[in-house]
């Protein structure tokens, strides 16, 4: 027999169980910070970012920055009024973020940091930091001339780089894994080196100002992105040479457009940097709101695709 007392505190309990389920299920949101829209890699890493938030039921307040440093920090600050549950961001630069990022700790909201690296003053003003090895690509970039250039002992090799974006770590990291690895062979030199800012456009724009200069042979372009490399491709063919026969072309990234433009013959090689973040960036987001702990630096494995195995690998492309 049920006792009218327990029979109310069961009913108050059921009364009471959806509020708290609500409370319990209330989606997760998510202040996302993205660099803008510069390249392959950069949409496809939107795309993913996107799709695993939906998949995984987080609310994700998306904020494009259009390569502009002051935006992000404007879209920070707008998550913290908003107070969202967590900031993820891809920080357009390495340096200047301190301010923000205390005021984020202020408000006791934790920032994961995605694709790309911050100079700051205190570590622990980031929770984790999920990306690519960008000294590691360099350097597999770096591997790759070596070892064309020892078919061809003694020759000189006039190298000339377009880098990304000033500032940034993936310009600043495979500029040092590169030089650290093909200084090597001294026959190898960078004889020019600009920035394209990560863009077709730009990355045409200064290939047509390197091989205007006329004054050395340029023998190897390296790009630190593909966007840029297709863009010097371009500035290239319109100058009457062949690219990836005239000039060997090396760059990084992997999108569809390179594995197209080595089965064209005007590629050499790409070297892979992953930028389907987005599902792992959604599990550790859980976590760290949860309050479990989670890894300082989550890397990505990744490959090297020369143009040869490129007919074999495009099906399997997934951006
Ligand atoms: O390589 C480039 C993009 O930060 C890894 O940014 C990313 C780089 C990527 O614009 O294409």
């Amino acid at each position: 027999m049920m006792t009218t007392l327990l029979r109310r505190t069961l009913l108050g309990a059921a009364l009471l169980a959806p509020l708290v389920a609500t409370a319990a299920d209330k989606p997760l949101v998510m202040g996302f910070s993205q660099v803008g829209a510069e390249s392959e890699w950069r949409s496809a890493n939107t795309a993913s970012v996107k799709a695993a938030a939906r998949q995984a039921g987080i609310t994700l307040k998306f904020a494009d920055a259009q390569q502009k440093q002051e935006n992000q920090v404007k879209a920070i600050r707008t998550f913290i009024a908003q107070k969202v549950d967590v900031i993820a961001f891809s920080p357009v630069v390495e340096s200047g973020w301190d301010t923000v990022l205390k005021e984020a700790r202020a408000a006791r909201i934790p920032v994961i940091l995605t694709d790309r690296a911050v100079n700051v003053s205190d570590p622990s003003l980031y929770v984790s930091f999920i990306g690519s090895d960008f000294v590691e690509e360099g350097r597999k970039a770096g591997r790759w001339l070596l070892e064309r250039a020892a078919k061809t002992p003694g020759a000189s090799l006039n190298i000339v780089e377009l880098q990304g974006t000033v500032g940034s770590a993936p310009a600043i990291d495979r500029k040092k894994g590169f030089e650290e690895v093909i200084k090597a062979n001294p026959k190898l030199q960078v004889i020019r080196s600009q920035s394209g800012e990560f863009t077709r456009a730009k990355g045409k724009e200064v290939m047509e100002a390197f091989l205007k200069a006329k004054d050395k042979k340029i023998d190897v372009l390296y790009a630190h992105n593909d966007d840029m490399a297709i863009g010097a491709i371009q500035a290239i063919e319109e100058a009457g040479l062949k690219p990836g026969k005239d000039i060997t072309i090396i760059s990084i990234d992997g999108v569809k457009g390179a594995f197209q433009a080595m089965l064209a013959g005007k590629l050499n090689v790409t070297i892979e940097c992953n930028p389907l973040l987005g599902p792992q960036l959604m599990e550790l987001a859980r976590k760290v709101v949860a309050g479990q702990p989670v890894e300082k630096r989550i890397t990505v494995i990744e490959g090297v695709f020369p143009a040869e195995v490129a007919a074999k690998e495009l099906p399997n492309r997934k951006y």
